[in-house]
């Protein structure tokens, strides 16, 4: 169980080790002021319906209660430890499950764990002012949801620094705070949480596709052979779940209200669709090629000595690592990339070890495709004549082989004009941004209303009715 009676909550005995407490609680209050200057705009004073962990079983982890999101408990939770755990790959398989970080990976276990907790403060500071436009309570207590357990990762992610890492770690910590999404001068490390969330359509596209990479990585991170990083992961997907279906599901209600508009009023043309006040599917499909392309790009490069070396070691293993039927050292296996050669996409096969980032995008784009395949049905039970698609892997890309290369949505290499001149058919262009936000400009907050562009949800939550009032606004 967790203590609630800390000023930190935890289930990692914090109490016994007083040095690292006071380090933990001198970062609480400047974690508090960035909450209060980058956290959900206006938000201080709401009461909103949120789920807080309990405990880290997976039965029951979950209470539901009014909370000011400033009085949210974060804390650091970490699933039990197993006794018996050992290294699953790499070349210290089968020893005995690292409890201190191994001085000859200490640099390279904080970058890591930097790079993942950047993220998560990154994510609230890009959904900041979602909640002005929101389209019902319901969708509102679910973005302060998703935003309350991003600030929990960060503390994740700072309780193993300051835990493990020492003064490096205490400043590393410090640094998370003052980087800024998309800053100029200091902006987050990686691309995809450096770019605007500024309407619903994205922050919804964004929850499916980009919240997906969290899992994906913290699922590898979840196999390494340092273990407080890999309990912390455990325990942090469950919370990523969450997430994902509040992309996956704001996605479907949108492409629902969509087609039940276009069924009702006999349309096909974007133009006439969007007259009704709804979004045209050609500008999800849009949406859809942007927000999957820039998270291609998370995984990094698809020829990586970095990656090859964090398997090497036993620091991040891969997707269901102990799944897998092979020898988890890789030593001989071989993987195929591509590469573009001339105006061609070529394939070729690499060391499988240097191809890791790939083998993780490729198990992403597996699910992703699913997902996709699920709003799919939507179009299809409506009976209305438009295929949803995924790009072509290599479109958009600015990291990995195909980065500097224009890439169509089909997989065509085309020469820079050509990319100039068709690039907004495949991703949204100023006016289609304008539109979607033309939409979305005042809040609806009326309990049981949704604003005109998106379906009511299936059900509410903690079996709530669709009208209960999620978020007292005081
Ligand atoms: N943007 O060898 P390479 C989440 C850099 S999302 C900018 O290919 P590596 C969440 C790279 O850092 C999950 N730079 O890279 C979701 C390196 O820089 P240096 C986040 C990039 O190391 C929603 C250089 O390029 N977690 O949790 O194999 C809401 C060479 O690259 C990018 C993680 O990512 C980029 N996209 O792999 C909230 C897990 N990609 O050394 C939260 C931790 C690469 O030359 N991170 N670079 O300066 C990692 O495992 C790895 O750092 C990466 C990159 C997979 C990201």
């Amino acid at each position: 169980m967790i203590d609630y009676t800390e000023k930190i909550p935890n289930n990692v005995d914090l109490g016994r080790d007083r040095g690292l407490q006071r380090a933990l609680e001198h970062w609480q209050p400047a974690y508090m002021g960035w909450w209060y200057d980058m956290g959900p705009n206006e938000s201080h004073n709401y009461e909103v319906y949120l789920r807080t962990a309990t405990s880290v079983e997976p039965d029951g982890w979950a209470q539901f209660g009014y909370v000011k999101m400033p009085d949210y408990r974060w804390g650091i939770f970490l699933q039990p430890r197993d006794e018996k755990r050992e290294v699953n790959f790499g070349i210290h398989k089968g020893q005995a499950a690292w409890q201190e970080v191994p001085g000859e990976y200490r640099s390279t276990l904080r970058r890591v764990i930097v790079t993942q907790g950047d993220t998560e403060p990154a994510s609230v500071e890009q959904q900041r002012l979602l909640g002005s436009s929101c389209p019902s309570m319901y969708d509102l207590r679910n973005i302060f949801q998703v935003n309350v357990e991003e600030g929990r990762h960060l503390w994740a992610m700072v309780y193993l620094l300051h835990r493990y890492f020492g003064r490096d770690g205490r400043e590393e910590a410090e640094s998370l705070l003052a980087r800024r999404s998309g800053d100029a001068d200091n902006p987050r490390i990686l691309g995809a949480f450096n770019e605007p969330t500024p309407d619903w359509l994205a922050f919804y596209m964004f929850t499916f596709f980009t919240d997906r990479d969290g899992k994906f990585q913290l699922c590898a991170l979840a196999e390494s052979g340092f273990d407080p990083l890999s309990r912390t992961c455990r325990f942090m997907l469950t919370e990523e779940a969450h997430h994902m279906f509040v992309g996956e599901t704001g996605v479907t209600r949108i492409i629902k209200r969509t087609c039940e508009v276009m069924k009702e009023n006999k349309l096909e043309d974007p133009a006439q669709v969007r007259a009704m006040g709804v979004i045209d599917l050609q500008t999800i499909q849009r949406y859809l090629n942007f927000h999957y392309s820039v998270t291609l790009d998370l995984y990094g490069s698809d020829v990586s000595s970095n990656a090859a070396s964090y398997f090497t070691n036993g620091l991040k293993g891969r997707f269901r690592e102990t799944k897998l039927e092979d020898d988890h050292v890789l030593s001989e296996a071989e993987y195929p990339v591509y590469e573009v050669i001339g105006d061609k996409i070529v394939k070729k096969s690499v060391p499988a070890l240097t191809a890791l980032n790939e083998r993780l995008r490729d198990d992403y784009i597996e699910e992703i495709a699913d997902g996709v395949a699920r709003w799919q049905r939507v179009i299809d039970e409506a009976g209305i004549p438009f295929k949803l698609t995924l790009p072509h892997k290599g479109f958009h890309r600015a990291i990995g082989n195909f980065a500097g290369h224009h890439i169509s949505v089909n997989g065509d290499v085309l020469t820079a004009e050509a990319w100039e001149k068709r690039k907004y058919e495949w991703l949204p262009s100023p006016a289609d941004e304008k539109f979607v936000q033309s939409l979305m400009t005042g809040r609806v907050v009326e309990p049981g209303k949704f604003a005109n562009w998106i379906a009511p949800p299936i059900r509410g939550i903690n079996s709530k009715p669709l009208d209960f009032e999620y978020v007292r606004f005081n």
